[in-house]
């Protein structure tokens, strides 16, 4: 029974998957444009950066256009089917959930980040030029997860 429920779900993420990356490619967000010295600089930084998702799945989505939205390169690496991304979330992440965000910290560390709510404050107190002062560029399309009601 389990074995047919998930199929079921299987399917149905399946059939919604082109709409919802059409959706997301038709809704992109504008960047965020910096000087090209300063989008150098956060180039540099996001090179220690890393996004494990699914390309369908809504909370992705939510992350992703939160990376668009403030111009960030930040590398993709889909954990969906199985291979050496899938394995490296679980077994050094500590679980099979997306989004999470790998963070090679300064000194060489490594933070595994996870829950579209966690990744997107993060990016935003990190890349965000307006955050804190009251005029952040949050766009409520960062927030928007379909069957979430969470502002
Ligand atoms: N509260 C989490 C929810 C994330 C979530 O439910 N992700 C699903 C994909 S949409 C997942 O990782 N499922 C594990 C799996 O399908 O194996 C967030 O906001 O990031």
């Amino acid at each position: 029974m389990r074995f047919l429920i998930r199929w079921f779900f299987r399917g149905v993420r399946l059939l919604l998957t082109p709409f919802m990356l059409i959706g997301e490619r038709l809704s992109r967000p504008r960047g965020i444009e910096r000087d090209p010295a300063d989008q150098a600089k956060v180039d540099e930084q996001t090179r220690q950066l890393a996004l494990y998702h699914f390309p369908a799945c809504p909370f992705c989505i939510r992350a992703r256009r939160t990376m668009q939205r403030l111009s960030l390169d930040i590398e993709l690496r889909n954990a969906q089917a199985a291979g050496a991304w899938r394995e490296e979330l679980q077994s050094e992440g500590g679980k099979l959930q997306v989004p999470c965000l790998r963070i090679q910290e300064a000194d060489g560390s490594v933070r595994w980040l996870y829950e579209s709510d966690a990744i997107g404050q993060y990016l935003r107190e990190r890349f965000d030029p307006n955050h804190g002062d009251g005029h952040s560029n949050r766009s409520s399309n960062d927030t928007t997860v379909s069957g979430d009601s969470r502002a």
